[in-house]
């Protein structure tokens, strides 16, 4: 298909010179684009199908360089992408320098924040609409927040929601329903909005609609009458969203989210309601293209896949084992042998590799949806009467449970154990994902142990000792490869390094999974003449001081390397306890995240841009080589 409309859109001013018609070509150029985008490689998929409609519709009636729009999460943002000027740039789409997966402020003044974490959107369209009405700007302007039902149970959305009625005149939330997190949506909420659906205004129960709205008078201004019929209809019962308008909101729908006309009409008729406006604008994940509606679970952001047609698609997976697998077969295991166990996930099931667990064992799974700090809670109060929680969630989104991993957990020391997935560089994803505040954030609770495995090999022991260990237990691991060292593994025990050799010439200390690149590192460095010892550090949490202060005072030089931030990490452990000791630290060297947010680009890239693959490592031991041949 061309994209002969497409291609004329510089920026969404050039909608208004469209007639209707033409808008739905360009919904259905749109969905070609993005379909063959994911012909090229992985992204977000279905919502983006989903949202192209709502996306037209939106900046078709509001001036978002004036009026505020954020998209909840941001991973649907690619048609909004498109119609903000980044259509010539679009196949750059997630690849190191292209354009980023979610909004980015760099990018356009159409994204206003750099969004991928679910829910914060109605705090921030409420708190710019609070501010443009404290500035008063001479024109008012609307803050609308588009958010999906996955997104919409979070905590913080009901913290805006009960804040909204005082704070803001301009508020329009769009509940984008399309009845799926990543996986089926769950909860309370995800019933509540089914209900709306049924309601007559959605199914079309035109009569008793009819009936009741008759009684307003046709005449007079079309909006009066739409916010008249509204009170009409909710007075009569028939409106439903009771639970949004007991809390201040003016609710609106449910509508059908891919007609245009219908959209347009509708944000027209809420732009001149005074208060808060929740409209329910009803979506179908994937709409448009076959395969991502059959199975939306997949085509959330499916690998690459060859496209024949609207039907047939071969998927490219990927071969390789990555360590999501080996946690889920051990989280199994365990649920297998100790019913004590059980299993919590914050909606990513599918991400966390736990749907056949869900399915043999559904008494012990618990899916909270995006509820991270309930999770931990929840947890929590099950660890306290004797169960085993397993808390999977994405470092990342764990920072959400930030005080309950404190307080609940650590605080009261309860056998909780974290299983921290993609902690490191999430690649593509980029600044929103990468798990790299994690060592520093959890090394501060006293009574938590940390772990980190540094291969496969690890992380099956270090789970089996936390659901031993009377306290709370954090491992954390990689979004990558499960790479297995060629060794003799030594058992794990608490607090212990694995030391794989001793060197005479400098020692590398790897806390977590970039041990198998020490591992390369150090082979090069024999070959050319440098004998480089290798410790496993496996514990950040606590520190074995022994063999770590060993190494400083032994070697003529030290490298800790972690994916992490090396503000708080596993370096600064180091330094903390070599200074503790009265030991001179000069001769060790930090390998880890700087002090700065790292862009979006496939792992492997990001991290020898950083000297942190097995070159870097190389090169900063040939540096500190040279240095200390020279001091001697
Ligand atoms: C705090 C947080 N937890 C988990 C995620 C992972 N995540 C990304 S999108 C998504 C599903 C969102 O569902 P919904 O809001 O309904 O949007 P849809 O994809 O259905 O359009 C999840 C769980 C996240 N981005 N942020």
């Amino acid at each position: 298909m061309t994209q002969k409309i497409l291609s004329t859109i510089q920026s969404p001013d050039d909608l208004g010179n469209l007639s209707l018609p033409q808008l739905e070509q360009l919904a259905d150029e749109m969905r070609d684009v993005l379909c063959n985008l994911i012909a090229c490689r992985s992204a977000h998929f279905a919502s983006n199908l989903g949202v192209v409609e709502l996306c037209i519709a939106l900046h078709d009636t509001f001036d978002f360089r004036r009026d505020r729009l954020i998209w909840d999460t941001g991973h649907q943002v690619y048609p909004h992408k498109l119609l903000t000027g980044r259509f010539s740039k679009f196949d750059t789409m997630r690849t190191k320098g292209g354009l980023m997966g979610y909004p980015n402020p760099a990018e356009s003044e159409y994204d206003l924040f750099m969004t991928g974490h679910a829910g914060a959107s109605v705090s921030t369209a409420l708190g710019l609409a609070s501010g443009d009405e404290l500035l008063r700007k001479e024109e008012s302007r609307h803050s609308v927040a588009v958010i999906g039902d996955g997104a919409f149970p979070s905590g913080v959305v009901f913290e805006a929601m009960n804040n909204a009625r005082r704070q803001s005149e301009k508020l329009l939330v769009v509940l984008n329903d399309n009845q799926m997190s990543i996986c089926p949506r769950v909860g309370g909420v995800a019933d509540y909005l089914d209900r709306l659906r049924i309601n007559p205004m959605y199914t079309g129960l035109k009569d008793e609609i009819a009936n009741v709205l008759s009684k307003v008078p046709l005449l007079g201004d079309p909006t009066e009458r739409f916010i008249v019929q509204l009170k009409e209809a909710a007075k009569a019962g028939l409106s439903g969203g009771m639970m949004f308008e007991d809390m201040g909101f003016r609710y609106v729908g449910p509508i059908d989210g891919h007609n245009i006309g219908l959209l347009r009409k509708y944000f027209k008729m809420v732009q001149r309601i005074e208060g808060p406006v929740l409209l329910h604008v009803v979506t179908e994940k994937g709409h448009g293209f076959t395969p991502a509606v059959a199975d939306p679970v997949l085509y959330h952001a499916p690998p690459q896949f060859e496209r024949r047609e609207n039907e047939i698609v071969t998927l490219k997976k990927s071969s390789s084992r990555a360590y999501t697998h080996v946690a889920s077969e051990a989280i199994e295991n365990q649920l297998r042998n100790n019913s004590r166990v059980t299993v919590l996930t914050a909606a990513m099931c599918q991400g966390n590799k736990l749907e056949k667990i869900r399915d043999e064992f559904p008494e012990r799974f618990f899916d909270t949806g995006i509820c991270e700090s309930h999770a931990v809670a929840f947890a929590a109060g099950q660890a306290k009467v004797g169960m085993r929680p397993i808390v999977d969630i994405y470092s990342t989104f764990l920072q959400r449970a930030y005080d309950h991993i404190f307080q609940e957990v650590a605080l009261q020391n309860l056998p909780v154990t974290f299983m921290l997935d993609r902690g490191g560089l999430a690649g593509p994803d980029g600044p929103t994902h990468h798990g790299v505040f994690d060592f520093g954030y959890l090394r501060v609770f006293p009574n938590l142990t940390v772990m980190a495995p540094g291969d496969a090999h690890d992380l099956p022991a270090m789970l089996d000792f936390s659901l031993k260990h009377e306290g709370p237990c954090a491992i954390r691991y990689p979004k990558a490869a499960a790479v297995e060292i060629d060794r003799e593994v030594a058992p794990l025990e608490f607090g212990k390094s694995e030391v794989l050799s001793w060197g005479t010439d400098g020692c590398l200390i790897a806390c977590g999974a970039l041990l198998p690149r020490c591992v390369e590192a150090a082979t090069r460095l024999r070959q050319q003449g440098l004998d480089i010892g290798i410790i496993n550090a496996r514990f950040l949490k606590p520190l074995d001081t022994e063999a770590i202060l060993r190494a400083i005072r032994e070697c003529s030089f030290v490298v800790t390397v972690e994916e992490a931030a090396l503000a708080g990490g596993f370096g600064s452990a180091v330094l903390e306890a070599t200074a503790d000791a009265g030991i001179d630290a000069s001769r060790v060297r930090r390998l880890g995240i700087p002090d700065h947010y790292i862009e979006h680009g496939e792992r492997d890239e990001l991290l020898a841009d950083l000297g942190m693959d097995a070159v870097g490592i190389v090169d900063a031991c040939k540096e500190l080589a040279g240095n200390s041949i020279r001091a001697l």
